[in-house]
């Protein structure tokens, strides 16, 4: 049997870095990167057969946990019909019609195989919609890796201290404009110095790349307010937080609605899966009704449709979200209170099915503020809760997820391990 050490040494020979993501080669937190042999409910197992409680979720997907029976048999049964058409199939219809039912200003969808291609895709299509080439993001935001969006960016790009990223021609990255989450004034300067110069404001409206952070009260709706005035396009990057805070995201828990919304993850059910939803005037701007150019192989895809309609129905299920919310909160409260025994300065908090914790006295409010935490004490965190077979996001700036196979005896294991990781940490 390999051991993970010996495993990714052969993988570094093969695939840069030995990973297809950079922020899985754990080299913000030292260490080895455990190769993950097989997953089942709230569980990783890696290649040395060590088992983890998983708070990684694929980095939200898995919000029905892995290897769901139901899921796995509308995947079997998808598979059995074939892999792929390049043509029309009545998934990518039935599951764009329940995103347009629990999203009310969806009125169409367009499936692509990513996030990164979703916000890519919404990107142009707001350029194209508006006339307009200047766009607007936020410090420590990350909506994937196409060009205009790694600027100041978040996640592994902030872990590995490159936001902005190498490659990208500076003639580009000018037109990205950088603010502030949870500061308006940063916004305002900028519609200020660009009137009728941004195409569109794009935000995670719960930051979920620079670890979590929630938006103050009012900041949303402030973004909606500038936006409507300039004739902008408000885009929420819900590809982290859509189906996950609540059912109809983000936008659902602060009441707030956007132009045009990218999604992700849960709606792949663990497939690779983005999409973008909007109102028929924006989204008909897009080939084959419009001007915009969008299009790929695997989009709509049937397995990944398959995989969507059988996690989405299985988190329709009513007081799902609030199930899940009340079990996160005693983990998050547990692992305050470890921290507290301890004496150790730490912070932690949920929104619906995803959390964040913080090597700092409150949770953060900016950017600013995440970057504050002790990330060597992170560290030995980490490790020691890995070691004890619990697997979080390797980094200071992720958010961390949870599932409804967590149950009370994942939760318990976890806040004893922590217990004892704290402990003159
Ligand atoms: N975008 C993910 C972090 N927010 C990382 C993706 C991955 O490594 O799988």
């Amino acid at each position: 049997m390999a051991t993970n050490q010996q495993e990714f040494d052969r993988a570094k020979e093969v695939l840069v870095g030995g990973v297809n993501s950079a922020v899985r080669a754990f080299r913000a937190i030292g260490g080895t990167p455990r190769f993950i042999a097989r997953a089942e409910g709230a569980y990783m197992w890696d290649v040395e057969g060590t088992r983890y409680v998983d708070y990684l979720g694929s980095w939200g997907p898995m919000i029905v946990g892995h290897s769901h029976p139901l899921v796995l048999e509308r995947v079997r049964e998808a598979a059995g019909r074939g892999l792929s058409y390049g043509a029309p199939n009545v998934m990518e219809t039935e599951l764009a019609e329940k995103i347009c039912a629990l999203f009310p200003h969806v009125e169409r969808v367009r499936f692509t195989s990513s996030g990164t291609e979703a916000a890519m895709s919404a990107l142009r299509l707001a350029r194209g919609f508006t006339g307009r080439t200047k766009i607007l993001k936020f410090e420590g935001c990350y909506h994937g890796t196409a060009d205009s969006l790694l600027v100041k960016a978040g996640s592994g790009a902030l872990a590995f201290g490159q936001p902005s990223s190498a490659g990208v021609p500076a003639d580009l990255a000018k037109h990205t404009l950088i603010a502030q989450f949870n500061d308006l004034a940063s916004v305002k300067t900028l519609f200020d110095a660009h009137p009728g110069e941004i195409a569109c404001v794009m935000v995670e409206p719960a930051a979920g790349n620079m670890n979590l952070i929630l938006p103050q009260p009012g900041f949303l709706e402030g973004l909606r307010a500038i936006c409507s005035a300039d004739g902008s396009l408000l885009i929420f990057d819900e590809v982290m937080t859509g189906f996950r805070v609540a059912l109809g995201g983000m936008q659902q828990v602060s009441g707030v609605t956007p132009d045009m919304t990218a999604f992700g993850k849960v709606i792949g059910g663990g497939m690779p899966v983005g999409a973008i939803g909007g109102p028929g005037k924006v989204m008909d701007m897009m080939a084959p009704l419009g001007p915009v150019y969008q299009a790929g192989t695997l989009s709509g895809n049937p397995i990944a449709m398959a995989a969507g309609l059988a996690t989405l129905e299985l988190i329709s299920v009513p007081g799902f979200h609030d199930a899940l919310s009340a079990r996160l909160g005693r983990l998050v409260a547990g692992l305050r209170d470890a921290a507290k025994e301890a004496g150790v300065t730490f912070s932690a908090q949920h929104c619906g099915t995803m959390a964040g914790m913080y090597m700092m006295a409150a949770p953060p409010r900016s950017f600013a503020e995440v970057m504050t935490q002790d990330a060597e004490r992170f560290k030995r965190f980490y490790h020691r809760m890995l070691e004890a077979g619990v697997y979080f996001p390797p980094s200071t700036v992720e958010a961390f997820f949870f599932s409804s196979a967590h149950g009370d005896a994942e939760i318990d294991f976890t806040l004893e391990q922590a217990r004892k990781a704290f402990r003159g940490l």
